[in-house]
């Protein structure tokens, strides 16, 4: 690859155009500033926002070990072979130094470690002042602005943070496998409401009829406000069978997304959860900056926790405080 100029740290304009470029060292340096919560990342996310809502993200989650990574590995290979740019984002919970997870992915990944068509970025879930959702939707932001079409955001299923990942992203896919009851158990946790698209992977294994008949029973059921149908599909992501038909279908939701009006309001709402988000961030930032350290917040814990004051006076006492009353 040809090298690039490096860009330096006081000149946030020429990072800009070299992510604009699609520059991969460029991005990696954005998203290593946005990763750190630094102050500096901001002026830049400015700046490429209105090159952004290009791309399409599609959140993949699941529980552990269904299959998501080959998937995505595998729809990864597809969208190469249209030589469409591919941004690969990786939430992984386990830390970076002991998830044996984390390495089988980098391995299996290694097929696009050296395609400068392929950006492949693991985020910990640890550590992000603004929530994980919010630093992984500004990761998103600079791959698309960079130019990658395709988006591919894998998390694990789990907690809250995860599930707001997914809501964020243009098409949701749920990867479930045949397991006994855990799964069924999983989408009633809440998995079921943020599909559009389900995977019954690991099709070859026993039990996959079963399970199949059990899903399609809960889909059944299932009608969405949009007009939209959640399909499922099978896979056995290992052999790439059937990934041709999720890629198709997750083509198929998009053009639906496209023509219903229901799509526009979706995208305001999710404009709205990240304005909002974004000012609550701040605000309570700038709160607690200002006017209570951390020896008050302690100060105020230990006498609410030994009732001898209660929250709402103490809210009350900290907006004033703040001028905000
Ligand atoms: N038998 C079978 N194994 C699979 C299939 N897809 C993935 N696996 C295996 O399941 C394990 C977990 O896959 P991985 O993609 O890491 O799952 P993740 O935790 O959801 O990302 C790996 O050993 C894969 O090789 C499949 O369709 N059939
Ligand atoms: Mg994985």
């Amino acid at each position: 690859m040809k090298k690039l100029p490096r860009a330096r740290s006081g000149h946030p304009n020429i990072l800009v155009e070299e992510v604009l470029r699609g520059d991969p060292r460029a991005v990696a340096r954005v998203i290593s500033q946005v990763e750190d919560d630094t102050q500096a990342a901001i002026p830049l996310l400015k700046e490429l926002f209105s090159r952004t809502g290009r791309s399409l993200v599609i959140g993949i989650t699941g529980p552990p070990g269904a299959g998501k990574s080959t998937l995505v590995d595998r729809l990864a290979g597809l969208y190469r072979k249209e030589d469409q740019r591919v941004g690969i984002i990786a939430v992984d919970p386990t830390s970076p130094f002991t998830g044996g997870a984390i390495l089988g992915d980098r391995i299996r990944m290694q097929v696009h470690a050296t395609d400068p068509g392929v950006f492949i970025r693991s985020m910990a879930t640890r550590g992000h002042l603004g929530g994980l959702a919010k630093a992984t939707q500004d990761v998103v932001s600079v791959l698309d602005a960079a130019g990658y079409q395709v988006v591919l955001v894998e998390t694990v299923g789990v907690g809250q943070d995860e599930v707001d990942i997914v809501r964020t992203a243009d098409v949701s896919v749920v990867v479930l496998m045949p397991d006994g009851g855990d799964d069924v158990q999983a989408m009633k946790a809440g998995l079921m409401e943020i599909g559009d698209l389900f995977v019954l992977n690991k099709s070859d294994k026993e039990g996959a009829e079963r399970f199949e008949r059990i899903l399609l029973a809960i889909l059944g059921g299932a009608s969405r406000k949009d007009g939209w149908s959640p399909r499922l599909v099978k896979t056995v992501a290992t052999q790439g069978e059937g990934v041709e038909e999720v890629k198709a279908r997750i083509e198929e939701y998009r053009r639906h997304l496209r023509e219903s009006p229901a799509a526009r309001q979706h995208g305001e709402e999710l404009a709205r959860g990240r304005l909002l988000q974004l000012l609550r961030d701040r605000l309570l930032g700038r709160v607690l900056e200002r006017v209570l350290d951390e020896a008050t917040l302690e100060r105020y814990s230990r006498s609410l926790a030994g009732r001898e004051s209660d929250p709402y006076t103490i809210t009350e006492q900290i907006m004033k405080k703040a001028g905000l009353k």
